[in-house]
């Protein structure tokens, strides 16, 4: 034999770039390149992806499950699971599990496929996701809006003529809730093409140095200056009136009336920016010919961020630009039936037990599971399944919550490595390496910014006996069921349900037909193959099970299109989407303008002068995973506090010395990076650091531990319409360390 190529997408990051893989007759993954023939990212790759056979073939990954740090078989480990789950339902009730759903979740197929399977086996109201760390907010701006938490527009940056882009750093995070391979490019692209790109950040980011312009705002006041951009608008007739979204839009009014108090100059003094770049960047954004504004994490992760994710929306909406090209718009992911029965959004169908803080989008925040899991009495959280989560880490206030994991009755990880989270769990099931994992991005492409699909087929076979990721969370969900029977009745019971709604609803491509008939025509492959070969016959690229012969199937994707399939750039389809109670886009949803009343007292209170604490994602880091391949940790990528370079003199600090920070919750020392990039005020520490815990399995990261960020973040701050986590913004102390 010898060396051979395989294509795959990149499951790392949200860019879902194609890769070419060369492997060695072992299996090994030898080299990583960018795979030019795939249509949306052609050839372009990134540090991560290119170190992807590092990953794979990492020897601190776990091969075999552990049961109480012993490796077991298979068998074994699901058997555990069973009594340990068994247990705690038996003696506390369902709700007594709770299920974490971490990042990864979303980068692959089993995620989305099994995850809400397992919590509905479970029955348990004790969910918790990094969505809620990330950008519930957004979900919860969409679902007011446009009647769907998963309605986000994305920047159509090909096509725009200017970019407001508020908390992103794509030229490190490659981009999010945007997927758009090479956005570096495509941003160069708009000003090569003559168009603006202007970014708001309290750092001058690699993306900011790229802008045509940067405006250093204060942490946490991005819904102020939106306030004011919405103001301006309405004081200067800039609002776009005419075109194709009127009488498609309730709420004009309010919006006008609220915004009437956030004139420029009031809100200068809070955002830091002065009044005239306000109006002025109001009027280049009403004045450009296609727009988009495009809010990401720094807009979310913060006391604001609902409010923010509103008003991001509701500017492309004043402007004109909602769901029109060059504007913000609807992407239409292969895989996802159009017709569908509608339910207009809504929250707070359950409650926290010890906050009482609301359901959203059927999950509680993380920022209330460590309450969740230390506090007595009827309900609280005894056991956990994490998938694809480090919590201990990545979660507000973690150090509290890695506390709190260490009392729990049972815990069980789906995680290819024993870390800061699964060192706590009694049994670690991990999933195979990426090269044995097929994939499929069905949460992703549903915010690309050209509609596109691809799926990659394992590149190595598993071996006989072992599963693969779908198939552990298949046995989790069975189990959970409390039967634990074969796990391909619930595919079995989930296509025969889809297809018999598919059938008895108007307007789907297979109305009126046979349900034995469509499931005899499915592909033949896995379980999860033919799930998925379900959805995109019943998607709107589909052939509708042959209803159009020339549609897409997944055995067409995969034996036609093995580098992806461009499936054009996005098109209107803004009444596709719409599944609000009144049929229209909701400019001003009475919670959010109820919400507003904060910001106008904060308008009138003085402001606070103090130090907060901004967070900081590096282009070789994913979160908190990525730290034990040697090739991307040290050089830029390591743990430092930034720091404005008058902040560090008035502390006495130069390069390299030890700094402490200290919130309401605790200290972490840190060594100073003063850096002008940085606004005087401001702090920065990048987060999934602290790898210093004992017990856990990752050599090249325990030598590059740096420290927890969120040993600072405080679990108490939340947004409180979405629950998400506040990382942006949080007050601190400093204190220079004697060496
Ligand atoms: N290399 C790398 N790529 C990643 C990840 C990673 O860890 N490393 N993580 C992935 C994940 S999970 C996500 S969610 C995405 C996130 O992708 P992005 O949204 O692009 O995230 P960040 O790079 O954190 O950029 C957030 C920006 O917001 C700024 N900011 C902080 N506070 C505020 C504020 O109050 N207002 C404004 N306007 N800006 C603020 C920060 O300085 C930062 O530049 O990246 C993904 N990609
Ligand atoms: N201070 C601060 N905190 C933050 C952020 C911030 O900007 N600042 N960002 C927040 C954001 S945006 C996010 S998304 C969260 C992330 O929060 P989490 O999802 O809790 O954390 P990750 O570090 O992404 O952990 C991913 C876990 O999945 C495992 N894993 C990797 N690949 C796979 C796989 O294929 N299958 C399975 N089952 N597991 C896998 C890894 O080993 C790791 O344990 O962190 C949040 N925390
Ligand atoms: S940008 Fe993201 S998807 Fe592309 S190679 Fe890098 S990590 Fe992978
Ligand atoms: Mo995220």
């Amino acid at each position: 034999m010898g060396d051979r190529t395989a294509f795959r997408t990149c499951p790392l990051c949200e860019a879902l770039c194609g890769l070419e893989l060369t492997l060695d007759d072992a299996g090994a993954v030898t080299r990583v390149r960018g795979d030019a023939d795939d249509p949306f990212s052609k050839g372009f790759i990134c540090p991560k992806g290119a170190t992807l056979g590092r990953l794979d073939g990492d020897p601190d990954r776990l091969a075999e499950p552990l049961a109480e740090s012993a490796e077991v078989t298979w068998d074994a480990a699901f058997e555990a699971v069973r009594e340990g789950l068994a247990g705690v339902i038996g003696r506390h009730g369902r709700d007594a599990v709770a299920v974490y759903l971490g990042n990864p979740v979303a980068h692959s197929i089993a995620g989305p496929l099994y995850g809400a399977a397992i919590v509905k086996a479970l029955g348990t109201r004790n969910l918790f996701t990094s969505s809620t760390s990330d950008q519930m907010p957004k979900h919860v701006s969409c679902g007011h809006m446009f009647g769907d938490p998963l309605a986000i527009a994305v920047p159509d940056l090909d096509r725009t003529d200017h970019l407001l882009m508020l908390g992103a750093n794509p030229l490190e995070s490659n981009g999010s809730l945007a997927s758009a391979p090479d956005f570096p490019g495509r941003l160069r692209a708009i000003r090569a093409r003559g168009g603006r790109v202007t970014v708001v950040d309290p750092r001058r980011t690699r993306t900011a140095a790229l802008a045509d312009e940067h405006l250093f705002i204060r942490p946490g006041t991005d819904a102020f200056l939106l306030m004011a951009l919405v103001h301006t608008l309405f004081a200067e007739d800039l609002v776009a009136s005419a075109g194709h979204l009127a009488g498609r839009v309730n709420g004009l009014d309010d919006l006008r009336a609220l915004a009437v108090d956030f004139a420029p100059e009031r809100v200068a003094p809070v955002t830091g920016i002065p009044a005239g770049t306000i109006r002025r960047t109001a009027r280049e954004l009403a004045a450009a010919g296609r727009a988009a504004v495009y809010g990401r994490l720094g807009t979310c992760t913060q006391a604001y961020g609902t409010l923010s994710s509103w008003l991001v929306d509701a500017l492309n909406v004043l402007t004109g630009n909602l769901d029109r090209p060059g504007g913000a718009m609807f992407p239409r992911p292969a895989h996802a039936p159009v017709y569908r029965r509608k339910k207009p959004f809504t929250t707070g169908r359950w409650r926290s037990r010890v906050r009482d803080l609301p359901e959203v989008n059927g999950e509680l925040p993380v920022a209330t599971l460590a309450d969740e899991l230390e506090t007595p009495g009827e309900g609280q959280v005894k056991a956990l399944i994490t998938i694809g989560g480090n919590p201990a880490l990545s979660a507000p206030n973690a150090a509290r919550l890695d506390r709190a994991l260490a009392g729990l009755e049972f815990m069980v990880s789906v995680d290819p490595y024993l870390n800061e989270t699964t060192r706590h769990a009694h049994v670690i099931l991990p999933p195979p390496r990426p090269a044995q994992t097929p994939h499929y991005d069905i949460m992703l492409t549903g915010f690309a910014v050209r509609d596109y699909a691809r799926y990659s087929p394992p590149v190595v076979p598993l071996p006989d006996g072992r599963p693969g990721e779908a198939a552990i969370l298949a046995r989790l969900a069975m189990i959970a069921s409390g039967t634990d029977g074969d796990p391909a009745a619930l595919d079995e019971l989930i296509i025969t349900s889809t297809l018999a709604k598919a059938v008895a609803l108007e307007g789907s491509p297979v109305h009126g037909r046979e349900p034995d008939e469509l499931r005899k025509m499915l592909d033949t492959g896995t379980p999860a193959e033919q799930r998925l070969d379900m959805m995109l016959r019943l998607g709107p690229y589909g052939d509708g099970f042959g209803a159009d012969p020339s549609g897409l199937t997944l055995t067409r994707l995969r034996s036609e299109h093995p580098h992806g399939l461009d499936l054009g750039a996005l098109k209107p389809r803004l009444d596709e989407v719409l599944c609000t109670t009144s049929g229209r886009v909701e400019l001003c949803p009475p919670t959010f303008a109820a919400d507003v009343d904060r910001l106008r007292s904060a308008l009138r209170a003085p402001q606070a002068g103090g130090t907060v604490l901004i967070g900081r994602r590096h282009l070789r880091s994913n979160n908190s995973w990525l730290h034990n391949v040697p090739e991307l940790v040290g050089g830029s990528n390591t743990c430092t506090l930034q720091l404005n370079p008058a902040d560090a003199d008035r502390l006495g600090v130069g390069a390299g010395d030890p700094v402490r920070v200290t919130s309401r919750t605790g200290t972490v020392e840190a060594v100073a990076e003063p850096t002008d990039t940085l606004m005087p005020g401001v702090v920065s520490l990048p987060h999934g650091w602290g790898h210093d815990r004992p017990g856990t399995r990752a050599g090249v990261a325990r030598r590059n531990a740096g420290v927890n960020v969120n040993a600072v973040t405080d679990d108490q701050e939340i947004d409180p319409l979405s629950g998400n986590a506040v990382f942006n913004g949080v007050p601190v102390t400093l204190e220079a360390v004697p060496r």
